[in-house]
C-alpha cells in the first residue's frame, strides 16, 4: 500500500486501494486492426488478471473492429450488472493519412465518457504510436506491455471506487 510522509505525518485519512482481485469481473475490448499488436496486449492483459487472481470464468472478451469502436462496445459491456469494469485494448499506428489522429481521438474521449456514463472504470488500453517498432516495444517488449499495465490500473481503480463506497 502506498502513502507518503505527509500523509503518515497529519494522520490524514487516505483511500489507496488493493491489488487484489479475486471475484473480480471484467469485460475486454480488443480491436482486431493491427492484432498483431493486440493480441500481445491481449496475453498481457489476461495474464497480469491471473495473476492478481481473477478467474477466466469472470473475463469477457469482445472482439471489434477497430479502436473507433471501442467507446460504445465497452460502455455495453460496463452496463452489465456482472461486470465490475472494462478494459479497452487497442493500437492507433499512425499511418500516411489523418485518420490516425481521428480515430485515436475519438477513442481516448469515448473510453473516458463510457466510463462517465456507465459509472465503471473503463481502462484506455490504446497504444497510440507513431510506428510499428513503438507498438511493438509496448506490447511485451521494451517498454513492457501495456495490456498488463491496463490491467493493474483497472484492478486498483476498481478496489478505490468500492473503498469510497464503503
Ligand atoms: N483502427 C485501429 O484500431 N488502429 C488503427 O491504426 C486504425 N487506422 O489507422 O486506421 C484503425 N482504423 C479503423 C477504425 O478503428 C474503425 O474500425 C473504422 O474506421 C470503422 O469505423
Amino acid at each position: 500500500m502506498r502513502t507518503n510522509d505527509a500523509c503518515t505525518l497529519h494522520r490524514v485519512n487516505t483511500i489507496t486501494g488493493s491489488m487484489t482481485a479475486k471475484g473480480l469481473r471484467v469485460g475486454i475490448v480488443c480491436g482486431r486492426f493491427n492484432d498483431l499488436i493486440t493480441d500481445r496486449l491481449l496475453s498481457g492483459a489476461i495474464d497480469s488478471l491471473h495473476r492478481h487472481g481473477v478467474d477466466d470464468k469472470n473475463i469477457t472478451v469482445t472482439w471489434i473492429p477497430g479502436a473507433f469502436e471501442a467507446p460504445l462496445v465497452a460502455r455495453s459491456l460496463a452496463e452489465r450488472d456482472d461486470i465490475d469494469g472494462v478494459i479497452c485494448l487497442g493500437a492507433v499506428i499512425r499511418g500516411a493519412t489523418s485518420h490516425y489522429d481521428f480515430v485515436a481521438g475519438q477513442a481516448a474521449a469515448g473510453i473516458q465518457r463510457a466510463s462517465m456514463d456507465s459509472g465503471k472504470p473503463v481502462i484506455f488500453g490504446i497504444l497510440t504510436t507513431e510506428t510499428l517498432e513503438q507498438a511493438l516495444d509496448r506490447a511485451g517488449a521494451k517498454v513492457g506491455n501495456k495490456g498488463a499495465e491496463a490491467a493493474v490500473t483497472l484492478i486498483e481503480t476498481v478496489s478505490v471506487l468500492n473503498e469510497i463506497a464503503g
